[in-house]
């Protein structure tokens, strides 16, 4: 559901403005068409052949600067307490971390919890810190009604106070490469005691330091982008049945024929630029993993038969 309704605190703050601004943007339309039709037929050639020259009117002239002034500064007061509300972040929000990438999000909470989809406490203010790893991309969630450039290089801050139960979408609002449109994720809000469950039982994998699961990698590193697990085409090759492949390979600007096999992936991912598969663009971004995580992550591809 793209469109959906205004929820949260600024939800409905933005919708205020919005509805304030296009109110007054109907009722003018709706004055200058009347009075301009009146006017043309009131003042018609055939009931006035010969000009007149008329006097203006100090008053009308003061009233008609002065209304519109007055109005149109409305707009500006009520624009600019809105921006100011949706900029000032209350006290006690809870911060997550957000990592935008070529072509996925990542929620980093305070507690060493990862996950491509964010999950919040109904009520609770939330404060996101976004930054990007590559381009430029733009945190969108339309429900909220807030939106955000996410730039590589700097640290931008957004936050929302979920009122609502329920799933929202968050889109990429900056085109920022071939699969922008697929740039999207949810946020889930959760009761306050179901949301505790599960940071809480997160929490403990994460102290339990075992190296997460190829599966968990693939997404939190973001692979899923760009690489299917079901044979789908995406940006790269898929990874099912990615072992024991034959490919046309370029390595050096040598054309070759490649058996993939448990080196040949090692490698790839930890130096995507040296060889090349026929076929695909060589776009695929080096990703910063420690050594287990590497291992966790081909043991995951090789067993996608
Ligand atoms: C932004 C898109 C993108 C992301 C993210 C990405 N890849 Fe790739 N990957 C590609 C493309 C494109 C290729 C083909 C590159 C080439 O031919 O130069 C590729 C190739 C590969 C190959 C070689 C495939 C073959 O057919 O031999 C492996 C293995 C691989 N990627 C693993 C990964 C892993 C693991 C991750 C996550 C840690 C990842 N990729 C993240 C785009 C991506
Ligand atoms: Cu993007």
């Amino acid at each position: 559901m793209i469109f959906s309704a205004a929820t949260g605190i600024s939800g409905r703050v933005v919708d205020n403005v919005f509805l304030y601004i296009v109110t007054i943007c109907i009722i003018l339309l709706a004055l200058i068409t009347f009075l301009m039709v009146y006017f043309v037929v009131r003042y018609r050639r055939e009931k006035h052949p010969t000009p007149v020259d008329i006097e203006g009117s100090t008053w009308l002239e003061i009233t008609w600067t002065v209304i519109p002034t007055l109005i149109v500064l409305s707009m500006f007061y009520y624009g600019l307490t809105g921006f100011e509300f949706l900029k000032k972040v209350p006290p006690g929000a809870m911060t997550v971390k957000v990592i935008a990438r070529q072509w996925s999000w990542l929620f980093q909470y305070e507690n060493g919890i990862q996950d491509p989809e964010l999950r919040v406490p109904v009520g609770m203010p939330i404060k996101l810190l976004l930054t990007s790893q590559d381009v430029i991309h733009g945190f969108y969630i339309p429900a909220f009604r807030i939106k955000q450039d996410v730039v590589p290089g700097m640290t931008n801050y957004l936050w929302f106070q979920p009122t609502q139960l329920g799933t929202f979408d968050v889109m990429c609002s900056q085109y920022c490469g071939l699969e922008h449109s697929h740039m999207l994720t949810k946020i889930v809000v959760l009761p306050e005691e179901e949301f505790t469950k599960w940071y809480q039982g997160k929490k403990k994998e994460v102290a339990a330091k075992a190296p997460p699961p190829g599966l968990q990698l693939y997404q939190v590193k973001g692979c899923v982008a760009c690489h299917s697990t079901d044979g789908s085409p995406r940006v790269g090759p898929t990874f099912k049945g990615l072992l024991g492949k034959k490919e046309e390979v370029t390595t050096g600007g040598k054309k070759e024929t490649a058996v993939v096999d448990e080196a040949f992936i090692r490698e790839f991912i930890s130096e995507p630029n040296v060889v090349h598969i026929e076929g695909y663009p060589p776009i695929m971004p080096k990703i910063s993993m420690t050594n287990e995580e590497l291992t966790a992550l081909v043991d995951y591809i090789k067993s996608l038969r």
